[in-house]
């Protein structure tokens, strides 16, 4: 497989610096090393530029930072879409979720694909129902066409027909819902496997159900994955940490199935905190995740496939 790790430090999306050092946190982590040991090819494209909140009028409190946030997710889009042209799995390194937005509008840009959106929130917010203005609550209801016209067109005709049906969408232990939101995702048509779906049914077949509704895009799907659906004490350096989040061998399980099913297009790696971290562990976590998304196993032997 040749993968491109594209680094996004980009916190204006969220209300506590520290995201926008995600990207050194990981790498630092061994990210590369270790997938190139598991045989893919890697090429980092470094980092694109993102603007910091010192320097900025916070503009809209309804769409906090969203000019800046903006320039940063049409580069990224702009790169997903390139590297998905070139049969390439692009992995996103964040950065706060709003990063979401420009990674999978890059990917769904003239593709049909599926999304699984791993974490413990909707993020289906739109800017009257959102108690914060973050846009890192809005990524996903913007990519299903809900929300400020702004965030869901980001820069006019070239993100046309980048659309995700929301149909198509499966969120994968979320246990934070805001009330509107929740309402929001009802009518939209996302599949909810909240955490509870998980107690009962097991990781096992929540995520063969969430990877069939994901699969329904011809050109498979893209996985972001927030590192605050992990329980805080396996991933205490998020920026919104919620109790009762999955382990970390549900994680994996998780990420193993991903990786079985041969049809992941992308993955984001988002909002790893490393100022209110535990000694990179967070970091660390989500590399090995991101290596199991990327065919790596205990045992079996899971040959990293061709993403379709
Ligand atoms: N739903 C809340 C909180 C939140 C969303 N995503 C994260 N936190 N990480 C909001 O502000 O939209
Ligand atoms: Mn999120
Ligand atoms: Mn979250």
């Amino acid at each position: 497989m040749l993968i491109d790790l594209i680094g996004v430090p980009l916190d204006l999306g969220q209300g506590r610096r520290g995201v926008d050092m995600g990207p050194s946190a990981i790498r630092y982590a061994g990210l590369r090393p270790q997938l190139e040991e598991l045989g893919h090819t890697v090429i980092d494209r470094g980092n694109l530029t993102a603007s910091i909140a010192e320097t900025l009028p916070v503009g809209d409190l309804t769409l906090r930072y969203f000019e800046p946030i903006r320039d940063t997710l049409v580069q990224l889009a702009s790169e997903v879409d390139q590297s998905c042209s070139q049969g390439h799995v692009p992995v996103v390194l964040g950065g706060d979720h709003s990063i979401g937005l420009g990674s999978v509008s890059g990917a769904a840009h003239n593709r049909d694909i599926g999304v699984l959106w791993i974490d413990a929130h909707g993020d289906f917010n739109i800017p009257s129902t959102s108690p914060s203005g973050n846009i890192h609550g809005m990524p996903l209801a913007a990519l299903c066409g809900y929300g400020d016209e702004r965030l869901i067109h980001l820069s006019g005709q070239r993100l046309a027909n980048s659309m995700i049906n929301p149909h198509h969408v499966a969120l994968v232990a979320v246990r934070d819902l805001d009330p509107e939101e929740r309402q929001l995702l009802t009518e939209a048509g996302v599949q909810v496997f909240a955490t509870e779906y998980i107690d009962r049914y097991g990781m096992y077949e929540t995520m063969v159900r969430a990877i069939s509704v994901a699969n329904q895009g011809r050109d498979g799907f893209y996985v972001s994955f927030d590192l605050d659906v992990l329980d805080p004490a396996v991933a205490p350096g998020v920026g919104t940490p919620v109790p009762g989040g999955i382990t970390y061998r549900e994680a994996h399980l998780a990420a193993e199935l991903i990786a079985e099913s041969g049809c992941m297009i992308g993955l984001d790696i988002v909002e790893v905190n490393p100022i209110l971290d535990d000694r990179n562990r967070t970091a660390t976590v989500a590399v090995e995740i991101a290596l199991s998304a990327l065919g790596k196993r205990v045992w079996h032997k899971q040959q990293p496939r061709t993403a379709l």
